[in-house]
């Protein structure tokens, strides 16, 4: 596609050179001031070798150059040259000191990268590349520097004043200014840099460490949402304490530091000792958040705290190994998740996120190995990917290697690196050193894009008593990667009898084992086997793969009952419920037909009063609407909507007293515990069902939302109440609809769910309520989070915003073009939809196409949407 933006340049892995250079000691004077904030640096420069080098290029992103010194003498003219990429040094020294002092304007900054001032505080972005629009630097993660940071603000608006470190020093000038000087000790690269002035309050608490050093523990938020930390806090203490136990990893430094800030691209950032967070991720209360809210805390307050060791003492030689940080640290925070709460059901929800972003994206245009060759613009490349793909190779190693295996080669790779900007390589060779092992085939993974499919065959031989397996794998082509390479797929698997036992699988009387598939097709025979069996295969989801085990639906049936693996059982059930929607889809309208396998496994899990109720509820919800198209050659939209209505509504009819039953006895009192989220879980499931069963009978079951919306104590109930009545095709909700933005217009996190549920709700003036919701006076183009709640939300609405005629698309398009102005980061991460076009029909392909080259036309695009448009359609 032709694109109208100064052309996007490739950078390439291959290319990596070390520094000639090393910076060693950076010292930061700013002084804040929304309009005009002017930023002094001084720089020691080392050369790393004795040949003298022509040039020194540094990055810088929009900075007004006031004054440059080099050894104290201002510099001439004709020894540097600035441009719109930075600064280049001409015929350096061996080591010298640079001085620079530029002007920024942090108020203007809409992009949240670099420092800019938004809520009232300022607030810094640098991972990856933000500190280049802060002052002149070599802005690359192997260049390790110690900083030290001396911040000057207005004493009223920024009596609180942070960067990374320790507090050395603080005083106050004649003009009413006050200031802080940070110190960090250990040398960081400046995607970990950070610094905060603002009107915050803090809440305290300590940490005492394995070696008996107490840690200052801090979480900065506005005064009235102090009362709104407590999960925050409690899952670092959590966080601090696994990592010391599980991985023997202690924190470093005197003071752990979280600032919350309504305005933030992503989840949260890990600058060291002084972590930003978008507040959705800190703030909590029973009255404002979901169960999945808390839990959503739990896990990215752990993620960024792992990062500590995992990111930060180790850092990145280049870009391209982002996921040596990232999915370590997923498959860190998971584990540690998995702990604190339910294994089975964290990972059922681990594998619902993985299927849901990752699998999609590594079958599209956007494809890339865990570890990208090239990039154009290295923010797209927070993908999941690099994460979640990243995390389940991580865990494959895991798995390889076992649980002491692993921590021998995790303590290694900590001994070796330990202050140091290494690869991906590294990471591999330390788990190799220290288990004497032969990790070659494994690194296909990291360089090979695409789902490997794995199709699975067996054979019961009733009269020798064996059970043979054949598995045979395949990867489909990916851009840029025609041929594939067999990659080495642990299968976990056990055989089950007709009594439902696992059976003895060799000699020494193993009932599950892990298969290494690493040709293209493999057979095991497993013998002494005196009854029929049915395999299950892949538990716990041992590889990120597709999986096809073509069972009989009476086997699917046997398993979603007695399969003691969680993960399996639930596959059970999600495996026959996908087969009735894809029958659905191909006769929308008709009555569907309720298999009676489905029924049986449904009916088994609603009668078992002993299961835990969060393990119960994953049994009972259907797979996705994106997860059945998933499954489809052509994405039948309206198909896929019609059947999961259809099944929905008849699983709610058929179970309608049960349901009932079960809405009844689970009623409680609040309370924060695993069971009683469980059960809150399971109920709002229920009254799901019985909304949904409305089709089908007399009654209205709406009136229990209502009264439930209308009683509840805590927003898991009221949400889920709120969010039925919403999306009803039938009723008419406005009332609750103002109801709830008068009770929670005060907070924000709040009313994105306000926002979002109706962006999602598919109801038949949709576009035009969405075209209102984006002229709300709460609506704001500059908040990342409000911006997500209707646009990205209008995008999983997907009767509207795939309508054939195209209407979703366009009003799409151009919504994305104004963000790019604004947000060029979030505008392209939005934008990733449209590259699907390919799954879709010819009617809805133009139409996708249409858009994308809407967006290619937009004059200064910039070169994070040019990327993704570019990928998207070559
Ligand atoms: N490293 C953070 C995620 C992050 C990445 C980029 C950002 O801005 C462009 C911000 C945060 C994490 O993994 O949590
Ligand atoms: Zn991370």
């Amino acid at each position: 596609m032709m694109i109208n933006s100064e052309n996007t340049p490739l950078i390439h892995r291959s290319d990596y050179q070390p520094l000639a250079y090393r910076i060693t000691e950076i010292a930061l004077d700013v002084h804040l001031d929304p309009e005009n904030t002017e930023v002094s640096a001084r720089l020691h420069f080392l050369r790393q070798n004795p040949e003298p080098v022509k040039e020194i290029h540094l990055d810088g992103e929009g900075l007004e150059l006031l004054e440059i010194r080099r050894d104290g003498q201002l510099l001439s003219e004709n020894s540097y040259v600035v441009n719109g990429a930075g600064l280049t040094l001409l015929n350096p020294e061996a080591d010298f000191v640079l001085e620079t002092r530029v002007r920024i304007h942090p108020a203007a900054n809409s992009a949240l990268s670099g420092l800019y001032h938004a809520g009232g505080q300022f607030l810094t972005q640098c991972e990856a590349e933000g500190f280049r629009r802060i002052t002149y630097y070599q802005d690359r993660p192997d260049c390790l520097a110690k900083f030290t940071v001396t911040l000057h603000g207005p004493k009223d608006t920024c009596p609180v004043l942070l960067a990374n470190g320790n507090c050395v020093a603080q005083g106050e000038d004649a003009q009413g200014f006050h200031w802080a000087r940070w110190e960090d000790p250990y040398p960081k690269p400046a995607y970990l840099f950070a610094m905060v002035g603002g009107d915050l309050a803090a809440m305290r608490d300590t940490f005492t460490t394995q070696s008996g050093r107490q840690v200052a523990l801090e979480i900065y938020v506005a005064e009235r949402d102090l009362g709104a930390c407590s999960q925050a806090m409690e899952s670092l203490k959590r966080a601090m304490r696994w990592d010391e136990e599980v991985y023997g990893r202690e924190y470093d430094l005197d003071r752990y530091m979280i600032v919350a800030t309504d305005s933030f691209n992503m989840g949260a950032m890990e600058n060291k000792g002084l972590n930003i967070f978008n507040s959705k991720y800190v703030l909590a209360s029973p009255e404002t958040a979901t169960d999945t809210d808390y839990q959503g805390i739990e896990s990215v307050i752990a993620h960024e705290y792992f990062h500590n060791w995992t990111g930060n003492r180790v850092t990145l030689r280049d870009w391209f190994q982002l996921s040596l940080k990232e999915g370590l640290t997923v498959f860190r925070d998971q584990e540690f998740s998995a702990d604190m709460n339910s294994r089975g059901v964290q990972r059922i929800g681990d594998v619902r996120r993985l299927r849901a972003a990752q699998f999609p994206e590594d079958a599209g245009p956007l494809a890339h190995p865990v570890r990208p060759d090239a990039y154009s613009e290295i923010n797209n490349f927070y993908t999941a990917t690099v994460y979640e793909k990243g995390a389940e190779l991580v865990r494959m190693l895991h798995t390889l290697l076992g649980k002491e295996g692993f921590r021998r080669g995790t303590d290694l790779y900590f001994e070796r690196h330990d202050g140091h900007a290494v690869t991906i390589e590294d990471f591999v060779e330390a788990l190799e050193d220290a288990n004497h092992t032969d990790l070659s085939r494994f690194r296909t993974w990291y360089a090979q894009a695409g789902t490997p499919l794995v199709k699975a065959q067996g054979v019961y031989d009733p009269k020798a008593h064996t059970y043979t397996l054949t598995l045979s794998q395949s990867t489909p082509a990916t851009p840029g990667q025609a041929h594939k390479e067999p990659v080495p797929i642990p299968v976990r698997m056990a055989l089950i009898n007709t009594q439902g036992e696992k059976t003895a699988l060799d000699s020494r009387g193993d009932r599950e084992k892990v298969l290494v598939l690493e040709e293209a097709t493999q057979t095991w025979t497993f013998t002494e086997q005196p009854d029929p069996v049915i395999p299950s295969l892949l538990r716990g989801f041992s590889a990120p793969v597709r999986l096809e085990n073509p069972l009989d639906d009476q086997s699917r049936s046997f398993l979603a009952c007695v399969d003691d693996d969680p993960f399996n059982r639930w596959e059970s059930t999600q495996e026959l419920a996908l087969q009735a929607l894809l029958a659905g889809t191909q006769n929308p309208g008709t009555v569907q037909h309720f298999p009676d396998a489905l029924e049986r496994a449904l009916a088994a899990t609603l009668q078992d009063g002993a299961m835990d109720p969060a393990f119960r509820a994953e049994l009972l919800s259907l797979p996705s609407e994106d997860y059945v198209g998933e499954q489809m050659a052509v994405i039948a939209v309206d198909a896929i909507h019609q059947a999961r209505d259809a099944l929905l509504s008849q699983i709610g009819h058929h179970f309608h007293d049960t349901w009932l039953n079960l809405y009844h006895d689970l009623a409680g009192a609040y309370a924060r515990d695993g069971l009683s989220i469980g059960r809150r879980r399971l109920r709002n499931m229920a009254l799901s069902y019985l909304v949904y069963s409305d089709r089908h009978r007399e009654d209205d079951m709406t009136l229990h939302a209502r009264q439930q919306y209308v009683q509840a104590d805590n927003m898991t109930d009221r949400l889920a109440a709120f969010q039925l009545l919403v999306q009803h095709p039938l009723h008419d909700a406005e009332d609750i609809l103002m109801d709830f933005y008068q009770k929670w217009q005060d907070y924000p996190l709040v009313i994105d769910k306000w926002f979002a549920i109706q962006a999602m709700a598919p109801r038949a003036d949709a576009l035009r309520h969405v075209q209102h919701l984006l002229v709300h006076s709460a609506f704001d183009w500059k908040v990342p989070n409000r911006v997500r709640a209707v646009l990205g939300a209008f995008t999983v609405n997907h009767t509207v915003f795939h309508a054939a005629d195209g209407s979703g698309y366009a009003f799409f398009a151009e919504q994305i073009r104004r963000l790019d102005d604004i947000n060029p980061q979030t505008a392209a991460r939005l934008a990733t939809p449209l590259s699907r076009w390919q799954r879709y029909d010819e009617v809805r392909q133009k139409a996708m196409i249409q858009a994308l080259q809407l967006l290619a036309a937009k004059p200064h695009l910039s070169r994070d949407l040019a990327e993704v448009i570019q990928r998207a359609y070559p």
